[in-house]
């Protein structure tokens, strides 16, 4: 196994729970000597006898001085989240108590585990593979119920499972293709191109799917961001205002009042928008730091996954609104047409622009048609519904990865329909496989691993 390569021997100590004043601070060992350490500081029973997933109360001391009373859990390996000996010190939640305890195990010969160095370990160690491992912080960082979910399901090894799929049939494949070449003077082939041209084609459209599934998992994972655009004083502050429920940006009935843009974030059934109310966009305005702001709008409008187009329906005619959606079409941008000020006259006013089908019409000042704003939010992002049971892919590196195996496959498939000789066929087989592994973790090399597990938060 890899577990004691580059010196992984060694006994790593973190603060597992978050910096500052807690009700209980949990002080993490793992290393060979992880529980003979917790044991010598650990005065009121003997740890090195007990059993493995017990915890026991009592009092911590260094030399004379005593340190905290703690509860210490006992994981003997490979039982363990690393799979090496783990020690859990749950002590009082002093920054300064839990530092005392940290300090005095780095004197027992622990060393300060670097970020996700934990999480790395029960990698190397075989606990979990590198797709299973990445879910973990995304489970940490996971602010809404669907990217709580989605993480659990990917910790729990779903994406893992389809690729597994994915690998067994391609192996199962490339050994006949390999028989195929021991017996090469024969001039036989075992492995049937009809049959193997179907499992390409499956594995193919399974692999589309997964590379399909990214813009919903990025979505659940970073949220989608929605630029609230429009000319000065359509009523983008107010709107933003009441969607978030409070007087976060300055509304007044000067046109220009926003300069700057202004960000926030929202949770619509566990989805999160991320808000960015801008700057009017004019085309005159002599006002320097007003361009600016609408120099940043129009960047935001690029830049959004989402555009709102708010307008005042009392002051834009339909064709003003028609030369907007044709630069928005021409731009390739996503957007939806929102009239508001449409106040007590919504009737009205939608057979003024009923060319545009779906248009919605609100009162941002009166909260009308707030609710079917946010379900259209929601509808957009998520056509068909958010089905957190899926397999999702909300990892770039992930996504990379399954690029290079679809243009891989193409390959193969390109290979079989001008029937090439089996062992070029079995090079580009090995490709894909080469792709998923990178994945799983199979493939990969020390650098690659560092960078992946420094971005963790230290303690996981
Ligand atoms: N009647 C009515 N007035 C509204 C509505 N929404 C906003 N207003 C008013 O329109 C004026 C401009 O609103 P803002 O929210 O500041 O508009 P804005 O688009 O942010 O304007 P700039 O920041 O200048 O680009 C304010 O006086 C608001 O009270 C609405 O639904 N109905
Ligand atoms: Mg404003």
């Amino acid at each position: 196994m890899a577990a004691n390569r580059g010196g992984w021997d060694d006994t790593i100590v973190a603060l597992a729970t978050a910096q500052g004043i807690g009700a209980i601070g949990v002080i993490r060992l793992s290393g060979s000597n992880a529980i003979a350490i917790a044991a010598s500081l650990f005065t009121s029973k003997d740890l090195m006898a007990v059993a493995s997933h017990t915890a026991h109360v009592g009092i911590l001391q260094e030399n004379a001085q005593l340190l905290d009373e703690a509860v210490v859990t006992v994981f003997k390996a490979p039982r363990s989240y690393t799979g090496e000996n783990v020690a859990e010190i749950s002590a009082h939640g002093s920054p300064f108590v839990l530092e005392q305890i940290i300090q005095a195990c780095i004197r027992r010969g622990a060393r300060l585990a670097k970020p996700g160095e934990f999480t790395q370990r029960a990698f190397l160690n075989g606990k979990m593979d590198l797709a299973q491992a990445e879910a973990v912080a995304d489970l940490v960082a996971s602010n809404t119920a669907a990217s709580r979910a989605t993480a659990i399901k990917n910790m729990r090894g779903g994406f893992s499972n389809a690729l597994l799929n994915l690998r067994e049939q391609l192996i199962k494949f490339s050994a006949l293709i390999e028989l195929e070449l021991d017996f090469a003077e024969e001039d036989v082939e075992f492995a049937d191109r009809h049959e193997f041209t179907t499992l390409v084609n499956g594995l193919q459209l399974a692999t589309r799917q997964l590379l399909h599934s990214f813009s919903l998992g990025n979505v659940i994972k970073n949220g989608v961001q929605v630029a609230i655009i429009g000319r000065p004083n359509a009523g983008k502050s107010t709107l933003l205002n009441t969607l978030l429920n409070e007087n976060r940006a300055i509304v007044s009935e000067i046109a220009g009042t926003t300069r700057d843009t202004i960000e926030e974030v929202i949770n619509i059934e566990g989805l999160l928008f991320r808000l960015v109310d801008t700057a009017g966009i004019r085309n005159h305005t002599s006002d320097v730091i007003e361009s600016i702001g609408v120099a940043r709008a129009m960047e935001k409008r690029s830049q959004a996954d989402l555009v709102i187009y708010l307008f005042d329906v009392n002051e834009l005619s339909a064709a003003d609104l028609a030369t907007v959606v044709n630069e928005f079409t021409h731009e390739q941008l996503r957007y939806l047409l929102v009239g508001n000020k449409a106040d007590a006259s919504i009737k009205q006013h939608k057979e003024k622009f009923s060319a545009f089908p779906g248009l919605l019409l609100i009162s941002a000042k009166q909260q009308q048609g707030i609710d079917e704003l946010k379900n259209k939010l929601v509808e957009t992002v998520a056509a068909g519904g958010i089905n957190t049971e899926a397999t999702l892919v909300t990892n770039t590196r992930h996504y990379e990865a399954l690029q290079q195996l679809d243009n891989a496959i193409s390959e193969v498939k390109t290979g079989l329909a001008q029937h090439i000789s089996g062992d070029l066929l079995a090079i580009d087989i090995r490709n894909c496989l080469h792709y998923l592994g990178e994945i799983t973790g199979e493939i990969t090399n020390e650098d690659q691993l560092d960078y992946i597990f420094s971005k963790f938060c230290i303690g996981k």
